[in-house]
């Protein structure tokens, strides 16, 4: 991979150095230049000239094979090539939870870690590690969420723990961690209230702009295999003081067996609302005012296949599309456009694949730069072994029914979490990719030749 991003990158210099070539050889840029050049007889500037242009078709041609584009079925004739850097950035135990946020407030966005037993996060644009939480429970963290909640440009954080796959009675754990000063040194956990079987958590917008938690277990409180109580989905509300108490209401709790869950604002509202895949389907939960007193959430239930996965993006129509993995640690990646009418579930475009080993990430963005969304999907292959792996779904018509896979990785990631976000800041969105078995730290650095 770093081949053929050093090749594109080489490709583009000497594509720029042509085009600059042709220009000082035919347009002078100054007037000394301009001077120099009345001096030399025009059969040679119009020889020059000739060269200049033979060695930019001929980059060009170079370039037209190198970055390798994909006709597609609209307007737009090509979908170019995607093209990916990785650097591996540390050596990890599990790579629980990921997420992307400017921990120390210098504008650019650090990668902050749940792991086994520690949470870090690595220093942007060096990646050095600072460890700020170490055995916070008995048992493994399990998840993170860190965002900016008091608006000073530096990120506060959250971490779930005490995870123990199959137990859901006892275990499980809820930490806000309170920075120091120097965010480089140890943070002091605040415990919160916390359902059994803590898996998922979120910072989601309220409908006062502030700042909440949201967080998920995997299993209703005494049900494992899916029968029983439903699994209590909480939102918390950080007081000002967070060593005070922090109060929670209940957004839903009917679901099974929920391992992932999103935030989304599909509406005009400025307050987020919730997809939630679970046993019963990918579920929207959508907040409604009641006159004071808390929250009350209407759901909607927008598939029935049990998902593990969710997430969502824009096609190329304009019209959003929702893809989940199926079921929980499953091998099918599948994605759904909305409906016509809020009466429908949501059609299903394309069954993208459906030979993932232990389906355990996804991401949506414009990596590409095409105006719409592609699907990055990763598996782990432990639950159900094999050989792990991350491919790139793009769509290839208005309505997401053609997609094309392209490979990102094989079995030197085993996928346990995917994050998204413009790490280098050079415009293009690129990925972290934390790995169980593999044990390794991955950046995805994005090297697409986009056409924008
Ligand atoms: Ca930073
Ligand atoms: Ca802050
Ligand atoms: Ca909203
Ligand atoms: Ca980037």
């Amino acid at each position: 991979m770093q081949m053929a991003a050093s090749k594109d990158n080489t490709t583009l210099l000497s594509s720029n150095f042509a085009i600059q070539l042709l220009f000082l050889r035919s347009f002078p840029l100054n007037q000394h230049d301009r001077r120099n050049t009345m001096t030399i007889p025009l059969s040679t500037r119009c020889r020059m000239l000739a060269e200049a242009t033979l060695m930019l078709t001929a980059v060009m041609l170079c370039s037209t094979v190198w970055t390798a584009t994909t006709p597609n079925a609209f307007g737009q004739s090509q979908v170019p090539q995607d093209r990916w850097e990785k650097v591996t950035i540390d050596e990890i135990e599990i790579g629980y939870g990921l997420q992307i946020e400017d921990v120390n407030g210098d504008k650019k966005p650090d990668i902050i870690l749940a792991d086994k037993s520690t949470v870090q996060w690595y220093e942007n644009p060096t990646w050095q590690k600072h460890v700020i939480a170490k055995d916070l429970t008995e048992r493994d963290n399990v998840c993170i969420a860190a965002t900016d909640i008091d608006g000073d440009g530096r990120c506060e954080i959250a971490v779930g723990g005490q995870w123990n796959y199959r137990e859901s009675v006892k275990d499980g754990a809820v930490h806000y961690l309170i920075a120091p000063s120097d965010r480089s040194q140890p943070w002091s956990p605040v415990k919160l209230y916390n359902e059994p079987s803590t898996h998922r958590m979120h910072w989601i917008s309220g409908p006062d702009g502030s700042k909440r938690l949201a967080v998920k277990p995997l299993r209703g409180k005494g049900s494992v295999d899916g029968d029983g109580a439903g699994l209590k989905l909480l939102e918390y509300l950080p007081p000002k003081d967070p060593r005070s108490d922090w109060t929670h209401e209940v957004i839903c709790d009917f679901l099974h067996l929920s391992h992932n869950f999103h935030p989304v604002n599909w509406d005009d509202d400025p307050e987020e609302e919730l997809i939630v895949a679970a046993k019963e389907g990918v579920w929207h939960f959508d907040r409604t005012r009641g006159e004071g007193g808390p929250s009350k959430w209407k759901s909607t239930q927008l598939t029935s296949e049990f998902a593990g996965e969710i997430r969502d993006g824009k096609l190329p129509d304009g019209r959003r599309f929702i893809v989940a993995i199926q079921p929980m640690h499953g091998s099918v990646a599948a994605a759904y456009r909305e409906p016509e009418s809020n009466a429908q579930t949501w059609e299903l475009c394309k069954i993208l694949s459906e030979s993932l080993k232990d389906g355990h990430a996804l991401a949506c963005a414009d990596f590409l730069g095409v105006g719409y969304d592609q699907i990055v999907v990763g598996w782990r292959a432990m639950n159900d072994p094999g050989v792990p792996g991350i491919k790139l779904f793009t769509p290839l018509d208005p309505n997401g029914n053609h997609w094309r896979e392209n490979q990102l990785s094989g079995d030197e990631i085993a996928v346990e979490d995917i994050k998204i976000g413009d790490l280098d800041q050079d415009g293009q969105v690129d990925i972290i990719a934390a790995a169980r078995q593999t044990k390794n730290l991955v950046i995805l650095f994005n090297r697409t030749i986009s056409p924008k």
